[in-house]
């Protein structure tokens, strides 16, 4: 039966890590998937989420099912820290939120339902470039990709007249997917005037905006690095989407803790609108898993724990713009001043600029694993890695 399969191309990022680990070179550095390590190179257990889990460990709870939309203190919580504590939107009953498998989930079950709502015209504007799983989910759930000028390599930062031109001329009706911050896989995001100029297209043409946060506090902190979800709300926009992952925030990526909201126009038809999120969980996955959510939840319904979590946030943060700008003054010093752009550059990621013979000469004289893209993971860098990674940067690049 199974003898004419053909096999699937593998994920270029996940297929990259595979390379690196069964690289035997002892030097070796992954600058490919977009995964916060600490200053040893580990993926960090956030001691807020320790504490939670040691508290759930001293009494532990069955295991029954969880609502379809997930654990209701995740979501109320998670519209909080999205739309902000005193949200006009929340306080109208407008934001429905249903708990996901990742932020992937999210992006998942909006497209599916979209597609439904929109029917065979459904079409999605996404970002030049983009994350690679974007265009993978929309294009399985059957819509029409479109693209919209986004990065400009010359200035290493906005294509501002492109991005809003090619809103311009979208219908009304087509879903536009924009990265809340920490844009992967560029590290170039819109700064406030420009948000407020790309939300008043979005409003008068009557696009959907589309806003996937995966790196809520990694550029800014929590209510800054929301700053779309805010200004959206604060616009009027009647209809929007957020999809948000606590993968990288929280340190919890095998969790799989997501979730996803939809503003309605009113009460009543965000929550005609939650019934169809749920019917489209059901319909993939039935319902979503406890552990993860209770721990999310467990940090952000305790003041104290959310302080902490904060805290810990903050110093993952901190560690990202210390790399970058360690990273650029040594590169200086290696007769390589051309990457001072590295500090302009928001979140774990940033589009370097290395071409693809740089890239694999990185990865072939140096072992050091980078995306052909030229995008670098900044968060796997270290004091012990540093040096290395600017000496064979700076190297290739000349
Ligand atoms: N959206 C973007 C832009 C991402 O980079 C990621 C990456 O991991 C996700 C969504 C999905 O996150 P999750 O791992 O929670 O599915
Ligand atoms: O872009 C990245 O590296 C992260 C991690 O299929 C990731 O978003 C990469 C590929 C993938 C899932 C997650």
């Amino acid at each position: 039966l199974f003898t004419h399969v053909e096999a699937a191309p593998g994920d270029p990022i996940l297929g990259l890590t595979e390379q690196f680990l069964a690289d035997p070179r002892p030097n070796k550095v992954n600058l490919g998937v977009g995964i916060y390590v600490d200053e040893q190179g580990k993926v960090p257990l956030l001691e807020c989420v320790r504490e939670v889990e040691t508290r759930l460990a001293r009494s532990p709870a069955p295991r029954s099912y969880l609502p379809i939309d997930g654990l209701p203190a995740y979501n109320r919580a998670t519209g909080k820290l999205l739309f902000g504590d005193d949200s006009p939107l929340l306080a109208a009953g407008r934001v429905v939120t249903a708990q996901t498998i990742g932020g992937s989930g999210a992006l998942r079950v909006a497209a599916d339902l979209l597609r439904q709502i929109f029917g065979a015209q459904a079409r999605i504007a996404i970002s030049n470039p983009s994350w690679g799983n974007h265009h993978v989910i929309f294009r399985s759930a059957g819509f029409e990709l479109l693209e919209y000028r986004y990065y400009d390599p010359a200035s290493k930062g906005i294509d501002e007249a492109g991005l809003l031109a090619d809103l311009e001329v979208l219908q009304p009706g087509t879903v536009v997917l924009l990265h809340g911050c920490c844009h992967n896989p560029t590290g170039v995001d819109l700064d406030a005037n420009q948000w407020h100029r790309v939300v008043a297209v979005l409003k008068e043409r009557r696009l959907l905006p589309f806003i996937d946060l995966a790196y809520q506090g990694f550029d800014r902190g929590t209510a800054r690095d929301a700053l779309a979800v805010r200004l959206l709300g604060e616009a009027g926009v009647e209809n929007f989407v957020v999809a948000n992952s606590y993968s990288k925030s929280f340190s919890l990526y095998g969790e799989r803790v997501g979730a996803l909201s939809f503003v309605g126009a009113d009460r009543d038809e965000a929550a005609r609108l939650l019934t169809r999120i749920k019917a489209t969980i059901r319909a993939n996955y039935s319902s979503p898993a406890t552990h993860g959510a209770l721990l999310v939840s467990g940090v952000l319904e305790s003041d104290d724990l959310r302080a902490r979590w904060e805290e810990e946030l903050g110093h993952m943060r901190g560690r990202i713009h210390a790399m970058r700008a360690a990273l650029v003054e040594k590169l200086a010093a290696r007769g390589a001043p051309q990457y001072g752009f590295f500090v302009r550059q928001a979140g774990m990621f940033s589009y370097s600029g290395l071409t693809k013979a740089q890239v694999d000469r990185l990865r072939e004289e140096y072992a050091i694993y980078a995306l052909t893209s030229g995008r670098i993971c900044i968060a796997a860098l270290n004091e012990a890695n540093l040096d290395y990674v600017a000496d064979a940067i700076a190297a290739v690049s000349r």
